[in-house]
């Protein structure tokens, strides 16, 4: 039996202030049903582990309809076994050993560019004049594509990131974030067939490659593939750096630590992913009837993992509520450390660039917190975040010297 709703993920409350509903959610309605998408949405953490652990029960097919009219194709999430397997390992090719020490310094080069002119007029808001800027000229740089397109590629990421991240487009909008996926496709299959034979290795180059799957991919495939991660590369970026820089600038003593002593930023930066996830959602179908915690949940059923709520179970979490940089510190507390934190999956679709990211965000925050001394918000700012599948704060405007 289901109990009547008293909150819901799609209320004004929830929208402003999701945090304050999630133990709401993992106490009283830990499988809280939504009626108008007519899916389940499941928050506490062992729940959320035992979800994301067993892909033949609770699959990715809901992608068909949420992600590929968009992506045009299949993306990773939707494969599986062997097939899955070899095209992850490609990817995971196109951000590490050989290539992570090409793309690294082309991060750090495109980081102390976009901050330049603002060193100056000492002030920027790191979302809007930094953030979203550095995240989508990171994702040009692994995919190989040319920077003097990125107003255009931002623009049209964002119409197809919309589509995957919204529940309730309109019918303007939706066909809004068609467009922009024609348009990318119109500007990317040309270049991806240019790189046919090409032995670069940037990640186009490589997913023509066979190395690891017994054919070739059509460049339909790959076309997919690359909006798979154009996607998922540059929306999370810019949202966890500036929450990353909010917590430390809400967080004083931890933040002159980190100021102090930069090795506390890998810290800091994965008790962000914890505190605040970016990704707060995960979708599930269920190929078959199940049950969780004595519901029933019938075949075909949309399962919405909340990563949000399960990044803040008490039961794996100690003062989950806390922003804690020293979490991994405390060996004493095993169960608090943030590394156990689900903000990049769990089970065979683990985030594949969860390293990369890891990376890219300490190198940026270590550049801000080298050019820009004395942060603090902007005398007007006020913080609002934005979002219910990805989210993180609409701006971050700060002062410096
Ligand atoms: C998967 C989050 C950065 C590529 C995922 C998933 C999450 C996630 C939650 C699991 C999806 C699921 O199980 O359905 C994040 C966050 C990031 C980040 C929070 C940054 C802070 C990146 C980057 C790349 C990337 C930089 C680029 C290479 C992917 C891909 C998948 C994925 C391809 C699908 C994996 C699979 O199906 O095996 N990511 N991601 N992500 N991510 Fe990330
Ligand atoms: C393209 C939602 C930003 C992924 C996605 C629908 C599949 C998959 C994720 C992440 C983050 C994006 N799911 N990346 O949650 O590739």
């Amino acid at each position: 039996m289901i109990i009547k709703n008293k909150v819901s993920v799609f209320s004004n409350e929830y929208n402003e202030n999701p945090y304050q509903f999630f133990s709401y959610f993992r106490n009283e309605q830990p499988v809280h049903y939504e009626e108008s998408i007519n899916a389940y949405f499941v928050s506490n953490y062992e729940d959320v582990q035992a979800v994301l652990g067993n892909d033949q029960l609770f699959t990715t097919k809901s992608l068909a309809k949420r992600a590929q009219p968009v992506m045009r194709d299949r993306v990773l999430a939707q494969m599986n076994g062997k097939e899955h397997k070899a095209k992850k390992s490609m990817i995971l090719k196109g951000i590490t050993g050989e290539r992570l020490e090409e793309i690294v310094p082309l991060f750090e080069e495109n980081a102390k560019e976009i901050l330049n002119p603002y060193l100056k007029k000492g002030k920027i808001d790191l979302v809007n004049d930094f953030g979203k800027i550095f995240a989508v000229q990171s994702t040009i740089e692994m995919l190989g594509l040319d920077k003097k397109d990125q107003n255009k590629i931002a623009e049209w990421h964002q119409g197809i990131a919309s589509f995957i991240t919204s529940f309730n487009q309109s019918k303007e909008e939706q066909e809004y974030s068609f467009w922009c996926s024609e348009q990318l496709e119109k500007y990317l299959l040309p270049i991806i067939e240019e790189r046919k034979n090409s032995r670069n290795l940037d990640l186009i180059s490589l997913l023509h490659r066979s190395e690891t799957t017994d054919t070739k991919m059509t460049s339909q495939e790959i076309l997919a593939l690359t909006l798979n991660i154009l996607l998922a590369a540059t929306e999370p970026v810019d949202k966890t750096l500036a929450l990353l820089f909010y917590h430390l600038l809400e967080n004083p003593d931890q933040f002159a630590n980190v100021e102090k002593d930069r090795k506390l930023l890998k810290n800091a930066i994965r008790e962000t992913l914890r505190y605040k996830s970016p990704v707060q959602f995960i979708p599930r179908q269920l190929s078959d009837n199940t049950e969780i915690r004595n519901i029933p949940l019938p075949k075909d059923a949309l399962i919405i993992c909340m990563i949000g709520a399960a990044n803040r179970d008490p039961e794996f979490f100690t003062e989950p509520d806390r922003f804690n940089i020293y979490r991994e510190l405390n060996h004493q507390k095993v169960f608090s450390t943030h590394s156990q934190n689900l903000s990049f999956g769990y089970g065979t679709h683990t985030c594949v660039g969860a390293s990369l990211s890891l990376i890219q965000l300490e190198l940026v925050a270590n550049i801000i917190l080298d050019k820009l001394k004395n942060l603090e918000y902007d005398k007007n700012f006020v913080y609002a975040e934005h979002g219910l599948y990805t989210r993180g704060p609409k701006s971050l405007e700060l002062e410096f010297r």
